[in-house]
């Protein structure tokens, strides 16, 4: 496959510092010959998420670690919103969890504001997980990829598998398992992966290999 038609090489910086982001980016982008570096490794800060959507957010960070290094950067910036909850936590999931972040603190928020709202049923806790990629290019337009996965949230949570939310979140195209339940393989492998990050990154894959970005 050829990569320089998108102006990058078989080496990319990711724009993240979340541990579980960056284990599924090294798995999904290895088969394609792509091996990341993290902002962490190359010892980036973490810029401020200061808009209000995914695909702002995600902009804002590999334009920050492309700016920092004159590298190509790939970003992710993801998150799980929940109908009942008009959206939320949606682009602020990272925020839920606190400083230092806790996961367990915000899946049990979420859990307590659909018992409030008395959402019940699979259907009255529809939710979607949504991840928005952008590719930051020196002298060159920034290329957004979003990829999307419906499903619902349980009454609690299951499974150590994962990470964030994946422990409530069972995945409408699955066997009623939540992420938390699943293997990596399971949760983005295949040729129709289930999760959003792999649903992007394959609008990623296509771009690469003459497709168009979103
Ligand atoms: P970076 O900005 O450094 O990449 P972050 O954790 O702050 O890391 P986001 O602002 O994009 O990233 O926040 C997204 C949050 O949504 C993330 O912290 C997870 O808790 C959650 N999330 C995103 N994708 C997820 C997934 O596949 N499984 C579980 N939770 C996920």
């Amino acid at each position: 496959m050829t990569k320089d038609r998108l102006g990058i090489s078989d080496r990319l910086i990711l724009a993240t510092h979340n541990e579980g982001k960056l284990r599924e980016f090294r798995e999904l982008l290895a088969p394609m010959g792509i091996t990341v570096m993290s902002a962490a490794d190359c010892g980036l800060p973490e810029p401020e998420e200061t808009e209000t959507t995914f695909a702002g957010n995600a902009e804002l960070k590999a334009v920050a670690a492309m700016s920092a290094t004159g590298l190509p950067a790939l970003a992710d910036d993801s998150g799980v919103t929940v109908e009942a909850l008009n959206g939320d936590p949606g682009v602020y999931s990272a925020r839920w969890a606190g400083e230092p972040r806790d996961f367990g603190m915000a899946m049990g928020l979420v859990l307590d504001k659909l018992a409030t709202a008395d959402a019940t049923t699979d259907e009255a806790r529809g939710a979607a997980f949504v991840a928005v990629l952008a590719l930051a290019r020196p002298g060159a337009e920034t290329l957004l990829f979003e990829g999307r996965c419906d499903g619902h949230i349980t009454d609690a949570p299951r499974g150590g598998l994962g990470f964030g939310y994946d422990p409530i979140f069972v995945p409408q195209d699955g066997d009623g398992r939540t992420f938390g339940e699943m293997s990596s393989e399971e949760k983005h492998g295949g040729e129709r992966p289930l999760s959003h990050r792999a649903r992007a990154v394959a609008l990623f894959k296509a771009a690469l290999e003459g497709g168009g970005a979103r």
